[in-house]
């Protein structure tokens, strides 16, 4: 790494970056900036310097080796949605369900914040590239930011350093401009704390720029702007402008037990188990599963027609609460591997970390997120020693069943799309579209009860059309007509077939989840690959096709035929209830809803009309 003061400098000798840096660092006045290289070396002086300021704790070397514990401010945990902004010009442009202001509005108000808003800080500049440094257009990036725990979770979750800088240099590339400030200026000799932020916070994108401004949150979704903000709001507008998809989805690639290799890509709310799906160890035998990637996929149209997805990021930003040796033993194994970050989890008296569903059992103590003590005790009394959203940052490298095509810039061609949610009631195990349009209809009506990966109300049911809802950078009703047309355009006989999930229905009797989860999902994989090879029986129902009476592979499976059958069950009268909240859903997009949209609506009141 360099270090320079806040003066003009020539550290790349592409212009328009060079006058971007001192423009900002004229602009947010910061002691020294620094370019992040990516060496080794970086890291280790970064995450030393980290610690010496309180920020991490460094966990014991034998049970997590280079890594570390983080807790942030109580404040600041999770995306604030009602923070973040699509600043398109034309306030039409952002749809019903973003939040705007004009351009040259937020610019107005968030350059008051900006100054002066890195005196006392280093400001980092990171070049970075979400996808492939090798894919044929390489999607570039440079944040600029006043915290180190952003630039080692950027170092972690993106490729970044010398080789990207070098590559948009030669190129003399276009990149997105993303600029972060957690928003809390130190005076002279004023000491720091351990998680500066502000009670002021702007996550905001300018679509038709291609640029992004956030200020006063360090959390993930918040300050990482590689991720949530470049991956999906930025590029969904730049898809829909270039014709390919940029999506909430997990890709998993299948191999079955005849040898077929089939990639599934799925898309569920924040919180709703694509990282679970991602890594899963299926419980049918013969079957392998390896992931792709855990959170985003872009999708582009092959010359041979089919839809090639690839992860952009390079890191894994999962959630901790759940994720333990009998759910996601993946998930231990990756971390288990080191070189990982954790924040907001419970930290044990002998240097590792903790959280609910980690263990049946807690340790003895902990110190609890909030730094407190905590005992089991506490547990009981309902005090929870990991926040809900807490998260682990590690490679994807790191992950034990990582397919080889990650390396792949031209992706992996998708068989199956599923959407699913996190529904207590009506919505089924698992069932199939009848189309593309019809598998629009079902994106585009997801629902799904609200987490704690985001500031609110947690548990509430609100439509979350194909998992974008918080990251669309654009009018959602638009967003599907882009869905529509894509259908329009290529071989129906090659596009990915759309199935709906739900691995979260309860037992209305006692509350229960109705179906196991986790590994136990690999049959209902197992039943959308069979669909595709023309091997499993399905039956119609008013939404789309069901497994067939005993063509769902129940085979020593640890429930009672009647959990299944619940599981399964389409109920007429309560997607009858599910109907007005559609209407309603739909009559926010005013004529910008595709018409194809209303009937495929029309169909479903017509089918549960005749049930
Ligand atoms: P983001 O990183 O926020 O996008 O979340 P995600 O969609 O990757 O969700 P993740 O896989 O991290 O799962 C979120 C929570 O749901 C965790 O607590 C999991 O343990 C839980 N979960 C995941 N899959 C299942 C499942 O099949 N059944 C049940 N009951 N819980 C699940
Ligand atoms: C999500 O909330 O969907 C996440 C975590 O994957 S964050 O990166 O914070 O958006
Ligand atoms: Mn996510």
């Amino acid at each position: 790494m360099t270090t320079t003061q806040a003066k003009p400098t020539t550290h790349t000798t592409n212009s328009r970056l060079e006058a971007w840096v001192s423009e900002v660092a004229a602009l947010t006045q910061p002691r020294d900036v620094r370019w992040v290289t990516g060496t080794a070396e970086e890291w280790a002086e970064l995450t030393d310097e980290l610690v010496a300021a309180g920020t991490f704790v460094r966990l014991d070397e034998r049970r997590k080796p280079n890594s570390f514990y983080c807790a942030s401010d109580p404040s600041d945990v999770a995306r604030v949605e009602d923070r973040t902004y699509i600043c398109s010009v034309e306030e039409k442009d952002a749809g019903p369900t973003n939040n705007w202001m004009a351009p040259d509005r937020m610019k107005a108000t968030m350059t008051e914040l900006y100054r002066g808003c890195m005196r006392g800080r280093t400001m980092f500049v990171i070049p970075f590239v979400m996808g492939h440094l090798e894919a044929s257009e390489p999607m570039f990036g440079v944040e600029i930011t006043d915290s180190a725990y952003v630039v080692v979770s950027m170092l972690v979750m993106a490729r970044c350093g010398d080789a990207v800088l070098r590559a948009i240099e030669e190129q003399d590339a276009p990149y997105v401009p993303a600029l972060h400030s957690v928003g809390a200026p130190l005076a002279e000799g004023e000491t720091d704390v351990q998680w500066p932020c502000s009670d002021t916070k702007y996550i905001v994108h300018f679509p038709e720029e291609r640029t992004i401004w956030s200020y006063g949150s360090g959390y993930g979704g918040n300050a990482l702007l590689g991720k949530k903000c470049y991956s999906l709001r930025i590029a969904s507008a730049i898809a829909r402008d270039e014709g390919w998809l940029a999506e909430h989805m997990l890709i998993l690639k299948l191999t079955s037990p005849k040898g077929a290799v089939h990639y599934v890509a799925a898309a569920f709310p924040s919180a709703c188990g694509k990282t679970n799906l991602a890594m899963i160890r299926p419980t049918v035998p013969g079957w392998t599963a390896e992931m792709v990637g855990d959170d985003i996929a872009w999708m582009r149209f092959g010359a041979d027609g089919r839809l090639y997805a690839v992860n952009p990021e390079f890191g894994l930003f999962g959630v901790a609460p759940g994720t333990g040796e009998s759910t996601n033993p993946t998930a231990m194994e990756t971390i288990a591997r080191g070189n990982s970050v954790f924040t907001n989890v419970a930290l044990t008296d002998d240097g590792d970390v903790w959280w609910e569903g980690m263990t049946d059992e807690p340790p003895a103590h902990l110190t609890d997120w909030l730094g407190n003590d905590w005992t089991p005790a506490d547990g009981e009394a309902g005090t929870k020693a990991a926040h809900p959203n807490s998260r682990f940052c590690t490679p994807a490298s790191q992950c034990p069943v990582l397919a080889p095509e990650y390396d792949d810039p031209d992706g992996v061609p998708i068989s199956a799309i599923l959407f699913g949610g996190r529904r207590k009631t009506t919505v089924p195990l698992v069932y199939e579209a009848r189309d593309w349009a019809h598998g629009t209809f079902v994106g585009a009506t997801l629902s799904s009860e609200t987490t704690a990966a985001a500031t609110g109300a947690v548990g509430v049911v609100r439509r979350d059309p194909m998992a974008m809802l918080p990251f669309l950078g654009y009018d959602a009703g638009d967003y599907f007509a882009h869905w529509l047309r894509i259908g329009e355009q290529h071989d129906p006989a090659k596009l990915p077939r759309v199935f709906g999930v739900n691995w979260f229905r309860r037992d209305p009797e006692d509350g229960s989840f109705l179906w196991p989860g986790f590994g136990e999902n690999s049959r209902v994989l197992e039943w959308v690959v069979d669909r595709l090879e023309g091997e499993a029986d399905a039956v119609e129902t008013p939404v789309g096709l069901v497994p067939a009476p005993g063509a769902l592979d129940v085979d020593g499976l640890d429930i009672t035929p009647e959990a299944v059958e619940k599981a399964l069950a389409v109920d007429a009268d309560e997607w009858r209830a599910e109907l007005p909240l559609i209407d309603e859903w739909f009559d926010l997009f005013g004529d910008r809803l595709p018409a194809a949209l209303r009937d495929e609506l029309d169909t479903l009141k017509g089918r549960l009309a005749a049930d």
